[in-house]
């Protein structure tokens, strides 16, 4: 299939659009869509909310009665399914549309096709496959639970220059600056969930929520807590406004009844691996069965470690401030020795950027999809 400038222009416009659910769609995918009569856009939407209207109904009823015999552009298969919303692959042939292009098939298997086929079978021409990288690039945290059955999981570390992340007495606060602090913030805001272990909630007592901007909603925060080691008094149970699951190996029902008045707060039990850990194997398709995408992971040496070291680390969001802490400073990661990473590298860089002072540096694994 080929595509015309004004095809690839006006589905240009639609994965822009999309980007604009970036901090809000969560669970769902971000999708955009605009309707166009020749060079004329007549409407256009994206996906703001899970429960809400999707990209397909919020351009359709822009563009009203010009939606007949008008092109369609959409990131997503318009789906075939009655779930929070109604089918948009029916909305489209009520609405007259003569030709939807589409970025990429979805592969959630309540659609799967069906969107498509239902709009051939209703006599549209349908067109798939048009920035289709573009498209899957909006939603890494959906792709992933849908067709792998685990998270995205994205491993942010701030370190100084000789990689350090703390001084040996645990104070971390200011090694990256204002810039890049922020930064983070935009990276909480449009993941699913927020994920630390135990040691960092007990040495830091950290908030793990969005509060540099306004945000239609907070990630959920995931502790991973094996001997179930935290008590109410943390602010992540303290504070109600975002959702706190707690991960533990600890079956012991009545341990758990502290947490009784926090609604806000849920436990799941995951079975230990032979050292008495988290089994993450087991956790991570626990976690895509409750719909969480996209993990932003910010934690200490050993759960970083512990991450890479079980292959499961997508992307790093490395940040690196023009500093050296030391040799007795705490490290960013502490692995054996690989001589392999020599000569091949699992990792490849996606972007470099400069903040304040700092550095952005973003890796994507060889095996990220
Ligand atoms: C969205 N936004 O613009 C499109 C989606 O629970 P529902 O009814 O909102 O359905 C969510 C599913 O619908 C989603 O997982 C995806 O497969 C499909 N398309 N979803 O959230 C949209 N077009
Ligand atoms: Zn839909």
């Amino acid at each position: 299939m080929s595509f015309s400038e004004l095809d690839k222009k006006f589905m240009q416009t639609a994965l822009e659009l999309a980007w604009q659910g970036r901090f809000s769609t969560s669970p769902n995918p971000r999708v955009g869509c605009v309707i166009t009569r020749g060079e004329q856009i007549v409407g256009e939407g994206f996906h703001v909310q899970a429960g809400q209207a999707h990209a397909e109904i919020h351009a359709l009823r822009q563009a009203g009665q010009l939606a007949q015999d008008a092109t369609t552009y959409v990131t997503l298969e318009p789906c075939s399914h009655t779930g929070r919303t109604g089918p948009c692959a029916q909305a489209l042939i009520d609405a007259h549309i003569k030709r939807v292009v589409v970025g990429m098939s979805d592969p959630n298997p309540l659609v799967k096709g069906d969107g498509l086929n239902i709009l051939r079978q209703a006599g549209i021409q349908v067109d798939c496959g048009l920035y289709t990288q573009q498209a899957r690039e909006l939603n890494p945290g959906f792709l992933s639970r849908v067709e792998r059955h685990r998270p995205y999981i994205r491993l942010k570390i701030a370190a100084s220059l000789d990689s350090k992340t703390a001084l040996s007495n645990g104070e971390s606060q200011w090694i990256t600056g204002e810039a890049a602090r922020n930064d983070v913030q935009t990276l909480r805001a449009e993941s699913c969930a927020v994920l630390t272990g135990i040691n960092t909630i007990l040495a830091d007592n950290p908030q793990l929520n969005v509060r540099r901007f306004s945000a239609l909603r907070q990630p959920l925060r995931i502790i991973l807590d094996s001997k179930l080691r935290i008590t109410p008094a943390y602010q992540v149970i303290q504070d109600v406004n975002s959702p706190t699951l707690i991960v533990t190996t600890v079956s012991d029902k009545v341990k758990k009844t502290v947490f009784d008045p926090y609604p806000h707060v849920s436990i799941l039990t995951v079975p230990a691996n032979q050292h008495g850990q988290i089994d993450l194997q087991k956790l991570w398709p626990a976690l895509a069965q409750r719909d969480i995408g996209l993990i932003l992971v910010e934690a200490g040496s050993i759960l970083n470690s512990a991450l890479l070291a079980a292959n499961t680390v997508d992307e790093i969001i490395y940040y690196q401030a023009p500093k050296i802490l030391g040799a007795a400073a705490r490290n960013a990661i502490e692995l054996a020795e690989n001589p392999q990473a020599l000569s091949d590298s699992e990792w490849r860089t996606v972007a470099v950027e400069v903040l304040g002072q700092d550095c952005r540096w973003s890796l994507r694994h060889q095996q990220s999809t």
